[in-house]
This record gives structure tokens, sequence and C-alpha cells, in this order.
């Protein structure tokens, strides 16, 4: 009896999953579900983010010397962004909640080749570790469009990576929007006109760029002012349920090719595009000096005609003023006869 009651009660355990995790997904003991993965540029707040869903202050400092999910200004290690590895945590949502995952990863500047590394590294843990994924949370600096256009080569890279499932996962978040009524009046643009132009900047990264939603979660909301306590409260729900929504199946990691292999297809391909380009161009330079020739062979024609012409007019002129002095003498001829005859 006490055995058909275990297999039930453990059939019943791999039915609905465990740890908010659906059923299938392994290592769901280790980290709990949903699984958010904040990634974006250097600098942008993807630390104090993640420590602040995970209920904490968001300046949390790591008491075992390394540089997870500390926030601060300033590379680490050489590297451009201050996080240098990719890490998870397990914890309360916002603090009380049900459990969750919380990874956070690395910051990337402008030259993806230098950052090979930590992206290899990134993608070999979230492929190894975390395995599924509920979010990829793609952080953007709202002070800052420039990181966006840095962030589309890492985007490229992503996609080819992850392949276009990736991007069903994906929310974006505007980080440095501060939602005091000074800030929303002056920031000179809103939520909205922002989401285009992200979704604008990613499309060429993804054909379903205008389904791509966002949320606006400052993680230095201040708590006594009523109106950013409420938009954080508000935001960080819609994550949750992006986050819960059961529609979607959780991002499958585990089939993802090397980053290595995509860095190097992106690079051929660029090379191929360059090659076409030089080779457009040359034959635009050749047609370009054709046109020159036969404009210069039209203008040379075009000159001679209108010489010709002057010419012909000339000599026109001369025949129509003989003429006329012909007709003239002519005329003063016959007065003269007229005159004899009276
Ligand atoms: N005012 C303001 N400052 C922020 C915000 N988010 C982050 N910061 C500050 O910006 C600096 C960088 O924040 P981090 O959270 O370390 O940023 P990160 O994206 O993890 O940085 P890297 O790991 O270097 O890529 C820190 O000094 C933060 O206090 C924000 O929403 N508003
Ligand atoms: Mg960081």
């Amino acid at each position: 009896m006490m055995l058909i009651w275990a297999i039930m009660a453990l059939s019943m355990r791999e039915a609905h999953g465990e740890n908010g995790c659906p059923a299938g997904v392994k290592n769901a003991d280790k980290w709990p579900c949903p699984r958010i993965v904040v990634m974006g540029g250097a600098g942008v707040g993807k630390s104090s983010l993640a420590n602040v869903l995970l209920g904490r202050d968001k300046s949390y400092k790591p008491t075992d010397g390394n540089h997870c999910f500390e926030a601060g200004s300033g590379g680490t290690g050489g590297f451009t962004g201050h996080t240098i590895e990719t890490c998870a945590e397990a914890g309360p949502w916002l603090g009380q909640g049900a459990q969750f995952t919380m990874v956070d990863t690395p910051g990337f500047g402008e030259k993806m080749e230098d950052e090979e590394e930590l992206l290899n590294d990134m993608v070999a843990y979230l492929k190894d570790e975390i395995q599924y994924i509920n979010v990829f949370l793609i952080a953007f600096k709202q002070t800052d469009n420039r990181v966006l256009w840095s962030m589309r080569s890492m985007l490229k890279i992503l996609s080819a990576t992850f392949g276009n499932e990736f991007w069903n996962s994906v929310m974006v978040e505007a980080t440095f929007w501060n939602w005091n009524e000074y800030n929303v009046e002056n920031r000179g643009t809103n939520e909205t006109l922002w989401l285009q132009t992200i979704r604008k900047g990613l499309e060429y990264s993804t054909r379903n760029w205008d389904k791509i939603d966002a949320v606006f979660i400052d993680s230095h909301f201040k708590s006594k002012h009523t109106e950013e306590a409420e938009k954080f409260e508000e935001h960080t729900a819609k994550l949750w349920s992006f986050a819960k929504d059961t529609s979607r199946e959780p991002f499958h990691a585990a089939d993802i090719k090397s980053v290595k292999e995509n860095i190097k297809t992106l690079m051929e391909e660029n090379a191929r595009l360059a090659d076409e380009v030089q080779d457009a161009a040359i034959t635009l330079n050749e047609t370009i000096k054709e046109y020159n020739v036969n404009i210069t062979n039209m203008e040379t024609k075009r000159n001679e005609i209108v010489e010709e012409l002057n010419v012909n007019i000339t000599a026109l002129e001369t025949e129509s003023n003989n003429k006329t002095d012909a007709l003239t003498r002519e005329q003063k001829k016959s007065v003269v006869f007229e005159g004899e005859a009276w």
C-alpha cells in the first residue's frame, strides 16, 4: 500500500514538475522556475535589477569575493563590464514571493570579438547549468540609445546561437527609467515611443520584432514615493506573469551550438558580404566611368550641333538679308519706272 502511494506521489510530482517547473524540467530542485536571465550592454543596470528582483538591496555586495551580482561602475579584469561571469541564484521573488532563479550575465561592449570568451562562457553556463529558461530579460538604458546600437552585434550572435525561438522568451527592460512625476513629464519620450525605437532597433535581429514587449522596472525606485512604488509593483507583476506564462514553452538551452562556431560563420558571412560590396563598388565605378565618357561624347556632339546650327543660322540670315536687299532694290527700281510713266 505504502509503495503504491509512494509511486502515485512520485508520478503526481512528475506530472506537475517541482519547484514551479513544468514536468520534464531537469535540475528543478536546484534551480526553481521561473528562470530569468538578465542580459544587455555593459553598465546598463543588470546586476542592480537582478538584486532587486531577488528582494535585496540594489547595491548588494557578495561576501565570497567574486563579482557575481555585484553592482558597480567600471570594468573588471580588463573587460568593459563590472560583472564578468554568468551566475545564478535562487531566491524568493521580490524577497517574499515564490522561489525563482535569477541569472546575471556580463555586460557586453561594442567589440564582440574581444568578448568572445565571456559570451562563450555565458552560453556554456546556460546550456550546461541552467538548461531551461523562461525569460531573457534584455536590458537597455533609457538614457543612452548608443547602447541599443552596440547591442545589435551581440543580439545577432545570440540569435544565431539560440535560434529564432529565443525571441519568444524575450522581454525588454528599460533601466534608468525613473517614475517620479518630474521625470515622466520631462523624459522626452514615453513607454510606447521608447518601445517603438527598441523594436525598430531589433528589426534586423528577428522577424518577431514587433511582438516584443517591455517592462519599465526601476531598480532605484524609492518606496516612499507612491507613484514610483506603484509602477514598480505594476511592472514587476507584468514580468512575473510573462515568466509564469505556460502557453510558451521554456527555452531549451541544451541544443544550442557554440558561440565560436557562430562567430566564425558570421565573420565568414561578413567577409563574403564585404567582397560582394567591393565587387559591386568596382562595377559601379566602371559604370560611372562609362557614363562619364558617354556624357563627354554627348557634350562634344551637342557643341558640334550647336556650332553647325549657328553656321546655318548665320548663312540663313545672310541669305535673308541679301534677299531683302535685292527686294528693296527691285522695289526702288519699280518706283522710278512708275514715275517715268507719269
Ligand atoms: N540612477 C540609476 N542608476 C542605476 C540604475 N541601474 C543601475 N544604476 C547604476 O549604474 C551602475 C551600474 O549598475 P550595474 O547594476 O552594476 O550594471 P550592470 O549592467 O550589471 O553592469 P556590468 O556588470 O558592468 O555590465 C551602478 O552604479 C548602479 O548603481 C538605475 O535604474 N538608475
Ligand atoms: Mg553587472
